[in-house]
């Protein structure tokens, strides 16, 4: 099935922007100025209750995250970024599994995900879709959709009947939880890159429908949804232009995870051109902007795509896209989470962990720190907001390694921001210079003292300001870049930060003779100059030194690394005491209350805490214990916290008692499979019609996840010696053959193929006899469908062709069976895309609560001598104190290369599939709240082995990743029990 490329396409596109075009239709605003008032824009900026923001978003996606807990944790780890938002995207597919039912409880209720931002102090874009891409099955769209028929994502009639109950739906949601509402919602998003579009023959079509966009705008209307909506462009294309924002998204740093970083395109400049050419009237607002990568079978693994997509990537491409005055902008993902239970497309694994700020263990990366630093520079600089670009220059124009992009401050007539970046990051061109830039007391060069040059490396991009207010201080310029700055008990305390070992300069306006005063560091390290009207410092810039500028003017000049450190935490969630913590790996919440300044968070590791807070405060507590502090030289308070992170016992999964059963009882003589689903249509309503008597694609029969199973029956005509088959199951997908209980053979699969033609040698059939082929296939999730009008999350999962050769016999039947019930599926806790169709699964073996005292003792490290699919399960137990979080995950050992696949369920939710011979996941992992933290736990794993050799796990451990103390408590995810299931076989 192959489809158009969409990366050439989006290639096509991206430079076709490069070139500034005509606007295309104007953009009609719905709510103009924002009629609920509340939600407000003009074309600098979003205004929220009247006020100014930067919309800093992270995207998380809930359904990716089936531990409702769990999302405060994240959500806190957000908001610590200085972020003031996370956007989100609801998957339909998975909600409404069964066409009409909908699921929104448990796991599947959005309220206490809701719940969480507002608890940690964040708005929420709402992007529910009906279609969402994001690597996941179907891009959200529903697997019964196979049955509509025609065109999806257009004003096709059958598509809008089946989406309209969907929008209705989720909307009402989103209605009941926007800001308006006293909900955290203050953006909506409807569909997602509709960019591209088909023709049912599959030619490209250049025009979007219209009609759609329309329908689904009157959709959120009717549902009630008042706040703005935005759409999502995959490049300034001026597609979806009727909403009130028009948005777009980019990922300027591709995925390419072979070549870290020598790989990135140069930082692209015409965004801002672009954006303006389209929607002159609104916010230049990015919706997705990369913040990692996918991975998809056979690839690097995140840790390798990290390289790529780190802390260098945010200092190149985000500050590039400050240069273009960048007013919303959503960091896709923030933290990515994992495709438990099929969620997957099949261009991806268990772990879509994307190498983001925060890792899908919910442990933090340095990118994340990166990320601080430059969410809190932009949240305390209002003028930002209402600048633009205007000049570029290329600098030095010998090398024209560096681009500069002065912003000027339209509105306030004042400030400039100079962005200077690396124009060819993926050189390792490292630069200094001087840099001529404009102040209100005329042209300057900097750095103005001694034969001190502005330090460029090669994957770095700096924020020089001029005629910055700080509070009461006016900064003329600054090389160093800004972290924060806060004005406490009258004296205006600033944070400064550049890599060790530079040298930056600050000039601030005064007309008072001030003492340089060194109070941390050393004072060599600082040079100055007063003038009547300057006083300009440089530091080089060295761990830390903090400087006294008489009573008023405290400033810490940090490296990189240290200013890491610092949290500027939103105090009582209202911003309104002035308070800089640092230390800690993690700053949670600040509580002031009497005068005592309460943080919560977590440490790793012994931790020296700095507050920096008003005198009012005159007590501290961490997590609730009261912390010591002393006075530091320069009127703040220290004190040190030592981590308490206990030894716990951790099961050996390789020496647990693990017990087993066979789980390929289909390819037994004796075996009935009288209650399976005879394949008996004759129509599909797929526009890909097959060869086969009877249609053979599972969706066309309600199975849209897990592994597939065949058995058609056979009457030979005699001399049937080869068994041809077309099968399709997904990129990486795998089948395996039977004959009777006869092994034919397999597939074994490799990355990328999605679709195999098979030829299997029969041992000659005699006349008359009977034979059941069975047939054992993977499914990999469904297709995505980029293209509007396209079909292609229709692509069938089964056979399209079979024949015979020698002879052909008769069919007597087709059986197939997927998940118990397909889409009445079994278990409404853990939803549709759980399960599979391996018969221990099909009758619940894989729950906890089963009992297998009578199954035989195996284990999984001994596994199969041949062919076929064992089922092992093994309970242990799990003590972990409360306060720490230990994040876990099941390791694998190195791949063997062997062919065989592994499903992972703990307590019933499958949490991985291991792939040995394509990989690249070897460790999954499993949040707390799936384990059992305190008590017991039942591991299941599904072995099968596509090899005539057999296959057997390497190892198996469980791990804890890291050690932190804090977390917040959490509480399992409902587990339900095995309880025997009727009618399964
Ligand atoms: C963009 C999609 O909007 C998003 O859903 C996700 O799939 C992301 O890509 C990649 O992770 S499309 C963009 C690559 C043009």
């Amino acid at each position: 099935m192959v489809s158009f490329s969409k990366i050439a396409l989006l290639a096509v596109a991206a430079q076709a922007a490069i070139i500034p075009t005509d606007s295309p239709a104007g953009l009609r605003i719905r709510q103009a100025g924002g009629s609920q008032g509340t939600v407000t824009w003009d074309k600098y900026s979003f205004y929220v209750n009247g006020e100014r923001v930067m919309i800093y978003s992270g995207e998380v996606h809930p359904f990716r995250n089936p531990v409702q807990d769990l999302h405060l944790d994240v959500l806190q780890k957000v908001k610590a970024l200085g972020f003031n938002t996370v956007s989100i995207y609801v998957h339909w597919g998975i909600v409404e599994y069964e066409r009409g039912k909908f699921n929104w409880d448990g796991v599947f209720d959005l309220q206490p995900f809701f719940d969480a931002a507002k608890a940690a102090g964040l708005w929420v874009i709402a992007r529910p879709g009906p279609y969402i891409n994001g690597e996941s099955a179907g891009g959200g769209l529903p697997g019964w959709g196979s049955r509509v028929e025609g065109q999806w994502r257009n004003s096709n009639a059958n598509y809008t009947a089946a989406w309209q109950p969907y929008i209705n739906s989720v909307g009402k949601i989103i209605a009941k939880n926007q800001i308006t509402n006293g909900g955290p919602i203050i953006i909506a998003q409807p569909e997602n890159e509709y960019s591209g579009f088909m023709n049912p023959d599959g030619s490209l079509n250049p025009d979007e429908d219209k009609e759609y966009e329309r329908l689904l705008l009157e959709a959120f209307d009717g549902a009630g949804i008042t706040i703005p909506t935005v759409c999502n462009d995959a490049w300034i294309g001026g597609h979806f232009t009727s909403v009130d924002v028009y948005g777009y998204d980019n990922y300027p740093a591709g995925f390419d995870c072979a070549n870290p970083i020598t790989s990135w395109p140069d930082p692209p400049e015409w965004f801002y051109g672009g954006q303006r050419g389209v929607a002159p009237n609104t916010p230049n607002s990015i919706v997705e902007f990369q913040g990692g990568g996918f991975d998809s079978w056979g690839g690097y693994g995140f840790e390798q795509c990290y390289k790529d997509l780190g802390p260098e990537m945010v200092r190149v491409y985000n500050k590039n896209v400050y240069a273009s005055a960048t007013h919303l902008l959503n960091v896709y993902m923030i933290y990515g989470g994992t495709n438990w239970g099929h969620l997957s497309n099949p261009g991806g694994y268990s772990s879509y962990d994307y190498g983001a700020a925060i890792a899908e263990d919910r442990t933090l990366r340095e990118k994340y720190y990166e990320l601080k630093l430059q969410a809190n520079f932009l949240m305390v600089s209002p003028a930002y907001l209402t600048s633009a670009p205007g000049e570029v220059q290329k600098f030095p124009t010998s090398g024209s390694n560096i681009t500069i992009t002065e912003l000027w401050d339209e509105v306030g007539q004042k400030q400039r921001f100079y962005i200077i970046r690396q124009t060819k990051p993926q050189e390792f061109i490292n630069s200094a210079f001087k840099v001529t830039i404009n102040t209100s007391v005329g042209q300057l060069t900097v750095p103005q003292l001694g034969n001190a040059a502005y330090v460029l490396p090669s994957q770095d991009s700096k924020i020089l300001v001029t005629d910055y207010p700080a509070g009461p201080v006016n900064i003329l310029y600054s090389t160093l870049e800004i972290m924060t700055w806060k004005v406490i008990d009258g004296r205006t305390v600033i944070l400064l930060y550049a890599n060790t070992g530079e040298s930056g300069e600050i000039s601030i306006l005064t007309s008072t003779s001030r003492k340089v005063d060194v109070r941390r560091g050393k004072s060599s390290t600082v040079t100055f100059k007063q003038t009547s009207s300057t006083l300009t410092l440089q530091v080089v810039v060295d761990h830390e030194t903090v400087i006294a500028l008489g009573d008023d003017i405290l400033l810490y000049v940090v490296d990189r690394v240290n200013a890491y450190n610092f949290w500027v935490p939103d105090v009582n969630l209202k911003q309104d005491i002035p308070v800089i913590i640092k230390g800690g790996y993690l700053l949670r919440t600040t509580k002031f209350s009497g005068n005592t300044l309460a943080l919560t968070g977590d440490t790793n590791g012994t931790t020296v805490f700095e507050v920096i807070a008003p005198k009012s405060a005159q007590a501290y507590t961490w997590n609730g214990q009261r912390l010591d502090t002393d006075l530091t030289r320069y009127g703040t308070q220290e004190g040190r916290y030592r981590t308490k992170t206990p030894r716990v016992d951790i099961p050996d999964l390789g020496r647990v008692k693990w017990k087993y059963i066979n789980s390929l009882p289909e390819v037994s003589a004796s075996y009935d499979d009288s209650k399976w689903v005879t394949a008996d249509h004759t129509y599909t309503w797929n526009k890909i019609k097959p060869t086969t008597p009877v249609i053979l694609y599972a969706s066309d029969y309600g199975f849209h996840s897990g592994n597939i199973l065949w058995r058609g029956h056979f009457t030979a005509t005699g001399g049937e010696n080869l068994f041809n088959l077309t099968i399709q199951g997904g990129n990486a997908f795998a089948y395996s053959v039977w004959d009777n209980d006869k092994y034919l053979g397999s597939f074994t699969g490799a990355p990328a193929p999605s679709a195999h033609n098979g030829s299997y040698t029969l041992t000659p059939w005699a006349k008359g006899s009977n034979h059941v082929l069975t047939i054992l296939q993977d499914h990999m999730g469904l297709e995505q469908n980029w293209f509007g009008g396209e079909e292609n999350f229709k692509s069938f999962r089964g056979l399209s062709d079979y024949s015979f050769g020698g002879a052909t016999p008769t069919l007597k039947m087709w059986k197939l069976t997927g998940n118990l019930g397909g889409e009445k599926f079994a278990d409404w806790a853990r939803g549709g895309y759980n399960e599979g169709g391996l018969y221990a699964v099909r009758k619940g073996y894989h729950l906890p609560g089963f009992d297998d005292s009578k199954w035989v003792s195996k284990s999984p490290l001994k596994g199969l001598t041949g062919p076929g699919v064992d089922f092992y399960r093994a309970t242990f137990t799990l003590n972990i104190p409360d306060g720490v979080d230990y994040p876990m995950a099941i390791d694998f050992g190195a791949r063997t290369g062997n062919s065989y696949r592994v499903e992972i369920y703990v307590n019933g939710w499958q949490f991985g599939k291991y792939v040995d011979d394509i990989g690249p996941q070897t460790s999954f992992p499993v949040p707390q709240g799936i384990l059992n933290y305190k008590g017991e736990n039942t591991i299941a794993l599904s072995l099968w082995s596509l090899e005539d050799s057999g296959a057997a796990l390497e190892s198996i451990d469980l791990v804890i990743r890291k050690q932190i103390e804090g977390g917040i408590s959490v509480t399992n995810s409902p587990a339900p029990n095995y309880m025997e299931r009727a009618n399964s076989y």
